[in-house]
């Protein structure tokens, strides 16, 4: 669909806006035109740096994953607790603890765990090992016994892509191998005794082969309906969906990609941050609320990746004005309960040991975070619930409203999101009472996602 109503120019914005086929070429911005600060010389620094404005100074070491909030809760004594293994074992339907408040009620436990359903077996499939969260997936079969010809890496690129999309992706795009976006060392949980708070972390090697050249990421759009009755036990729920979906995405196309002779790995939340590859990658923005904003689905989308040896061609960073709209709005730091967004500038001290050393970026505080969640006995994503950017972009006035964002008019932008885009959440039984309300006929074009 080309439809161009504003201007004339051919910019890179309006091809977000009004072109909807996800794997269309993207065109490219320098980032040096609205990165505020000069990047850093360092021996960490990558020229990629260039384009996507990552500052990673001298100081830079590339993180540990025993030290992020999950691992961390398993041997750390400030996120150690009844509390936090209660919030991972009411993942399982015996231990979910449903109450009597709107949203964690048993239904709504059970409408999560299920959606959760299928990444928690697959993370089960070898023993031992926590796949797609500690651990790269082994789930595969032989594939090709010697390399198939595919034709030269841009023809390549665009078959993985088509393959990648008709496989379950809702976004996909190609970033060259980058070490630093690569855990130092995983983490196995399985090695620790339950209940012991003076455990060593257990920290081990790295699996991904370091002869890996390119990272696929893939993206999975989460259901809005579900994201809008955020925080509630329903609305993770759309968390759910978005693992269980990637996990089937990622791990078809390594197999795809492995059938055609090359290796390849699907990973999820192990092996390294998702998110710089996902810029590097073309895909998205990064934001104050420290995730990355996509175009099509601002940040509620997950990620997923495949690593592979298969030559290909890498994307282009984005630019359409995520960063200099969050220096005007505040609305994730606003609404964080437990206050964990910052609302200063990027900075590169890290807030706690979950953090990256060495890397000038807007920093969410993993420990209020995770504290917060154990509260309330489900996962948050109120900072995914309020971005402006919140939206589906199916409509006129959401994609005018994305091309004004992304002007010098975004104080504008941010106002006409408070008068007419309600980010106010919604209760669980408005949920339920919607989408079963007597439709006729269930289908996803009758009501929704
Ligand atoms: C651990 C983890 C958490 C921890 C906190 C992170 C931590 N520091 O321990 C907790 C449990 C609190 C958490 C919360 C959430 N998470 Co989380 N989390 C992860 C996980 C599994 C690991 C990230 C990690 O290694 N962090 C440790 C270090 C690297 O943290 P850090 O230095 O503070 O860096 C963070 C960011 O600055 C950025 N980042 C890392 N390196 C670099 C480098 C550069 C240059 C830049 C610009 C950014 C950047 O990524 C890190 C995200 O934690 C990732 C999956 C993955 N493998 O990436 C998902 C992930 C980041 N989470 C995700 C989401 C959606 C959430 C939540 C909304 C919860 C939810 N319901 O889904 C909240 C949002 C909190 C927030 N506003 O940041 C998504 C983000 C998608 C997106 N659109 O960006 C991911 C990618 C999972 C996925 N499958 O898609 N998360
Ligand atoms: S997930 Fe919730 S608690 Fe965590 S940063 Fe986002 S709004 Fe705050
Ligand atoms: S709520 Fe505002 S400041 Fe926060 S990520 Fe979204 S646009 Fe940026």
């Amino acid at each position: 669909m080309h439809i161009i109503p504003f201007g004339s120019n051919n910019t890179p914005v309006r091809d977000y806006l009004f072109v909807k086929k996800r794997n269309q070429r993207r065109h490219h911005v320098p980032v040096e035109k609205y990165m505020p600060s000069q990047i850093i010389a360092s021996s960490h620094a990558r020229p990629i740096d260039k384009e996507t404005g990552f500052k990673v100074g001298a100081d830079f070491q590339r993180f540990s994953q025993k030290n992020d909030a999950f691992a961390r809760s398993t041997w750390d004594a400030p996120l150690q607790g009844k509390r936090a293994s209660n919030f991972f074992q009411a993942y399982l339907m015996p231990h979910a603890k449903p109450r009597k408040g709107e949203g964690y009620q048993h239904l709504d436990y059970a409408l999560r765990n299920a959606a959760w359903h299928m990444a928690t077996m697959l993370r089960q499939f070898a023993p031992g090992r926590s796949e797609g969260f500690q651990d790269l997936y082994s789930i595969h079969e032989e594939g090709w016994h010697e390399k198939v010809e595919t034709g030269t890496p841009e023809e390549t690129t665009a078959i993985v892509k088509n393959a990648a999309i008709m496989l379950g992706a809702d976004l996909v795009g190609v970033a060259d191998y980058d070490e630093r976006w690569v855990y130092d060392k995983t983490f196995r949980r399985q090695t620790l005794k339950p209940g012991l708070s003076d455990n060593e972390p257990k920290e081990v090697p790295q699996e991904l082969p370091e002869h890996m050249t390119h990272c696929i990421v893939l993206a999975s759009e989460m259901p809005l309906s579900l994201n809008r009755t955020v925080p509630s036990a329903l609305s993770g729920a759309s968390s759910g969906i978005g693992y269980s979906k990637d996990a089937s995405t990622s791990i078809s196309l390594a197999q795809f990609i492995r059938n055609l002779g090359y290796e390849a790995y699907a990973c999820m939340n192990d092996t390294g941050p998702s998110i710089p590859y996902a810029i590097q990658a073309g895909l998205a923005e990064y934001s104050r609320a420290g995730l990355a904003i996509t175009p099509e689905f601002g940040s509620r989308v997950r990620f997923t990746r495949v690593f592979t040896n298969l030559p290909l061609t890498a994307d282009k960073p984005i630019e359409f004005g995520v960063q200099k709209f969050c220096s005007v709005c505040r609305k994730c730091s606003d609404a964080c309960p437990p206050q964990a967004i910052p609302k200063g500038e990027p900075t590169s001290e890290p807030i706690s040991i979950s953090n990256t050393k060495g890397v000038t970026k807007w920093t969410t505080d993993a420990d209020k975070c995770f504290k917060f969640w154990c509260s309330q006995n489900t996962e948050c994503s109120v900072c995914i619930r309020v971005c402006p950017y919140n939206r589906t972009f199916d409509n006129y006035f959401d994609r005018a409203w994305l091309w004004l964002a992304g002007t010098r008019f975004r104080r504008l932008a941010l106002w006409l999101d408070d008068k007419f885009n309600s980010h106010t959440k919604k209760k669980a039984s408005w949920w339920w009472k919607v989408r079963t309300a007597q439709a006729k006929r269930y289908s996803s074009l009758t009501i929704g996602k």
